[in-house]
């Protein structure tokens, strides 16, 4: 009920065969198109040249769809299926009302959960805002991976955050913040946040290991994997900086504030710095998805 699993993503579930979920707020809110479908194909063929299985969701018509085919990520990315950005709290209202939704690092590990899929990819997660310690603005993101039993493998927490506020907030809701072969929490656009990482980990196996045994002795919620962006693509932290104080500005003077603020922010940066940042952006969400397919092995 409520819950629509492809069928071959039943059969990968029922054959115990290494699986990451995939969240949709990025095609439709964090990427413009047609970088966002192409980007949302390219994820998927990444994780399954590393031998995985990708399973992209969200909510069709009131049904949490679980592996979404390439169709209705094209519709999805060209609006041709238009979508309410969903995090925990606005799940039952898009399920009772029947509504299209795109779903967040929250809400997407909610899905995945519920349907037995244990490792995901994203970008970046969302954390405490700056200004966050007035505005209160921090994201149920984190209260999510305080929670929920998925693994969930990005490139840190996004600039565009008080980051780290953010890693104080993941430190009193328990959540292990794993540094994948780095011990600096990175910033998602560059590598060095200048935070440090709880530990850091070589190879997919250990990560697998550390989040079975998390699981094992009984410990709610998910695990934080943290891999540095590309170095390629990756942007000098200055560029980044002064794109995101003079985005936050804007967000200011628009009055842009709650669900519209992270995706008004991301969209500044990318225009300011002339589509830089989106790629970056792409080339980072490709990396995470090929760690979380190894790490998906190992633990399958
Ligand atoms: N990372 C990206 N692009 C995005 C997001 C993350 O590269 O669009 C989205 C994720 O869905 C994340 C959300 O869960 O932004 C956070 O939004 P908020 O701060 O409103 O919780
Ligand atoms: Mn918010």
């Amino acid at each position: 009920m409520y819950l629509e699993i492809a069928p071959h993503i039943n059969t990968a579930l029922a054959e115990n065969k290494p699986l990451v979920a995939l969240e949709s707020t990025i095609i439709s809110h964090g990427m413009p198109y047609p970088d966002n479908i192409e980007t949302a194909l390219a994820v998927e063929a990444s994780i399954v040249a590393e031998g995985a299985i990708p399973a992209t969701i969200a909510v069709i018509n009131g049904q949490i769809k679980i592996g979404l085919s390439k169709d209705e990520i094209f519709k999805l990315g060209n609006g041709t299926i238009q979508t309410q950005k969903l995090s925990r709290r606005d799940l039952p209202f898009a399920l009772s009302a029947k509504k299209n939704g795109s779903t967040t690092v929250a809400a997407t590990m909610i899905c995945a959960q519920l349907a037995g899929i244990k490792v995901f990819a994203t970008g970046g997660i969302g954390g405490v805002h700056r200004q966050g310690e007035t505005t209160l603005d921090i994201s149920a993101d984190l209260q999510e991976l305080a929670r929920t039993n998925v693994a969930v493998v990005c490139a840190g927490a996004k600039a565009i955050l008080d980051i780290g506020r953010t890693l104080e907030v993941l430190e009193t809701l328990g959540v292990p913040v794993v540094g994948y072969q780095t011990q600096i929490f990175p910033a998602f656009y560059y590598a060095d946040s200048g935070f440090g990482v709880d530990c850091t980990l070589d190879d997919a196996k250990a990560v697998a290991d550390l989040i079975r045994i998390k699981w094992q002795i009984g410990l709610q919620g998910g695990v934080l994997i943290s891999v540095p962006p590309p170095v390629e693509t990756a942007m000098p932290k200055a560029i980044v900086e002064d794109a995101i104080v003079r985005a936050i500005i804007e967000a200011d003077k628009n009055k842009i504030s709650r669900k519209e603020l992270t995706p008004f922010l991301l969209n500044q940066i990318s225009i300011m710095t002339e589509g830089q940042s989106l790629l970056s952006n792409i080339a980072l969400i490709k990396n995470n998805a090929q760690v979380a397919a190894k790490i998906a092995r190992s633990l399958a």
